[in-house]
This record gives structure tokens, C-alpha cells and sequence, in this order.
């Protein structure tokens, strides 16, 4: 069905192409798609670019990729050039929620389709983007805490949790955080005892708990990280202060990325829940269904599950990121 699809979004590009549609950049009959990336954050990034960049591969697609170092104006500056250069479709994964009404007026403005990936925005006019397809980041929130909940099961209260939070005002950290705090409140032998960002990345989620275990010493009893380089981060953390990761202090992060299941096989994390960077070729499907013009759904959730430690082992020889 994809295949088909294919040829049919070939030989219309061709025909508009043919009738002078003005295809904007495209080389021939392939779609130029301007793409601005977050990052290269996390393990889960290089896996999700390498995933875009496999699925958006010439002759189709003629892939224009942007870095944007987790600055949000260095993705403001590589949308504009994507207009200037007139692309058929502008793709992005926008590192925070709000701040993108303007630039995405400018697109519409140009006539040039946005698809959003991986994370969402906070825009006022909902006909700023054509479909955003990305995870349910308040139902991995939930999942952590669910799992939280169980491996707690029989403990008296208070077990006292520590958060290392994602990127500040980026979907995924808001959503994480509601979620968890949604289910977690339901018990109130939990208290989230301390909260801050980590930034997504692992240098800076062992700094961040570092200060949380100078603050607490030994009396942390949980640690929730919004992802797995993070909780990683965290583990070198922990052992430096002479405590035993997923045994002094039980871990549950989000992401299900290689380096997950090789801590969680160590014994040092407890549970992952998985966040599916392999979003390229449901993309690329989009960009050619929005390019061709038909009809896309608002929104797109990618399927993910959860992880624990027993199943590393097995699971390790099948993850492809
Ligand atoms: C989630 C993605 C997050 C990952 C992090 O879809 O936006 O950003 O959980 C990554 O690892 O940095
Ligand atoms: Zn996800």
C-alpha cells in the first residue's frame, strides 16, 4: 500500500511540477523537506535522527536538517530559512511548547505545511500545523508511576521520591510530570520530596543528583527520571556516594534506549518506560500525504510499552536503538 502510495505522490509531484505548479525548491519531482531537530541531546535523539534522516532519503525526498543545540531560536532561524529557500514541507520536533506563533504564521503565509513530530506546541490557531505525531507523554508519566506504586507494594509511607525533570517548558517534561503527579497523588504515602531539571541529558543528571543526595543523604527512597540518559547520569551519582543504584534507591525512568536495558541487566535500573524514537517512515508518509495534498490526521500516537528489569536480558538482542 505504501509502495503505491509512493509512485502516486511521485507522479503527482511530477504533474504539478509538469503544469508549472511552482513545486517550491524541490529538485525535480522529489519533496524538499526542511527539517529542524532538537538536538543531539540523548540517545533517544540519535536514534529518532537517524530514524528521519533513513525514512527522508533521496531520490523522494530531498532532506534539508537542522541541529538546533536545544535552542529554540537557533529552530526559529533554520524555519525561516526553510521559507526563504521556498521547501515543500517544514517538518520539526520543537524543543519547548510556546514561543512558535509567529514563525509558523510565516510558513502558512508561504504556503508551506508544517508537520509536527515527536513534540507538540501551544499555538493559538490549530490550523498552524497540518498533524503532529509523537508519543502520549502524560500516559509515560503515568506508567512510571504505576510501576512506582507496584514495586512500593506492602512498604509503609512516606517514600520519599526525587524528580529529575526534562527540558524546562518542553512538552515532554510538562506532560511526564502531570501524568506521574496524576497517578502517584492517588497514594498518599508518596512524597515527591524534591524537583528539578536535568535537561534531558546525563552530564546533567548526575550534577542535579548529586545536589539532591547532598541535600537528603540516604533518605531518598525513589527516583523518577524523565529519561534514561538522565537516570543514568543519576546511577554514576548514586555509586559515587556510596549507595547501591536500584537497590538503595529504586529507578524508573522514560525513554527504553540501549543504554536502559545495559543498567537495568547491571541491576542499577529498576524499569523503562518506552518512548519510540523510530518515528522516520510514519513521517515520511505524513510529509507525502500532506505534500500530495490529502487529508492527515490531527493527531498521530506512536504505540510504546513498559520495560523492567527481569526482561532486560532477553529484551537487549531486540532493541533497535
Ligand atoms: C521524547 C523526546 C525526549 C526524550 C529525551 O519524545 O522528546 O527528548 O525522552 C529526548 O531523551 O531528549
Ligand atoms: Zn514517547
Amino acid at each position: 500500500m505504501r509502495k503505491v502510495s509512493g509512485v502516486l505522490a511521485l507522479l503527482c509531484a511530477a504533474m504539478l511540477a509538469g503544469c508549472g505548479g511552482g513545486e517550491g525548491g524541490g529538485a525535480g519531482d522529489s519533496i524538499t523537506v526542511g527539517f529542524s531537530q532538537v538536538g543531539a541531546e540523548s540517545e533517544w535523539r540519535t536514534a529518532n535522527t537517524r530514524s528521519v534522516k533513513e525514512a527522508l532519503a533521496p531520490p523522494e525526498f530531498n532532506l534539508r536538517f537542522s541541529d538546533a543545540q536545544q535552542k529554540q531560536e537557533n529552530q526559529i532561524k533554520a524555519l525561516r530559512s526553510f521559507i526563504a529557500q521556498g521547501v515543500d514541507v517544514i517538518a520539526f520536533s520543537p524543543v519547548v511548547e510556546t514561543g512558535w506563533d509567529t514563525v509558523l504564521q510565516e510558513a502558512k503565509a508561504a504556503g508551506i505545511p508544517v508537520v509536527l513530530t515527536d513534540r507538540a506546541v501551544k499555538v493559538s490557531d490549530e490550523s498552524l500545523y497540518a498533524t503532529f505525531i509523537g508519543s502520549d507523554f502524560v500516559e509515560e508519566g503515568r506508567r512510571a508511576a504505576r510501576w512506582v506504586i507496584e514495586d512500593s507494594e506492602g512498604k509503609p509511607g512516606p517514600i520519599r521520591i526525587v524528580e529529575l525533570q526534562g527540558t524546562v517548558g518542553s512538552a515532554p517534561a510538562n506532560d511526564r510530570m502531570r501524568g506521574f503527579k496524576e497517578v502517584i497523588g492517588e497514594d498518599d504515602r508518596f512524597v515527591i520530596v524534591r524537583s528539578q531539571s536535568g535537561d534531558f541529558t546525563r552530564a546533567k543528571g548526575k550534577e542535579v543528583m548529586e545536589a539532591f543526595l547532598k541535600a537528603e543523604g540516604g533518605n531518598i527512597d525513589v527516583l523518577f527520571a524523565h529519561n534514561d540518559d538522565m537516570a543514568i547520569g543519576a546511577i554514576q551519582a548514586i555509586e559515587e556516594a556510596g549507595l547501591k543504584p536500584g537497590t538503595d534507591i529504586r529507578i524508573v525512568s522514560i525513554d527504553g534506549v540501549r543504554g536502559a536495558f545495559e543498567a537495568m541487566k547491571a541491576g542499577k535500573l529498576n524499569a523503562t518506560v518506552e518512548c519510540n524514537p523510530l518515528l522516520g517512515p510514519q513521517l515520511a508518509q505524513l510529509i507525502r500525504d500532506v505534500h500530495a495534498g490529502r487529508e492527515v490526521p490531527r493527531r498521530v500516537v506512536v504505540e510504546e510499552g513498559v520495560f523492567t528489569q527481569d526482561q532486560a536480558e532477553a529484551e537487549l538482542p531486540n532493541r533497535k536503538y
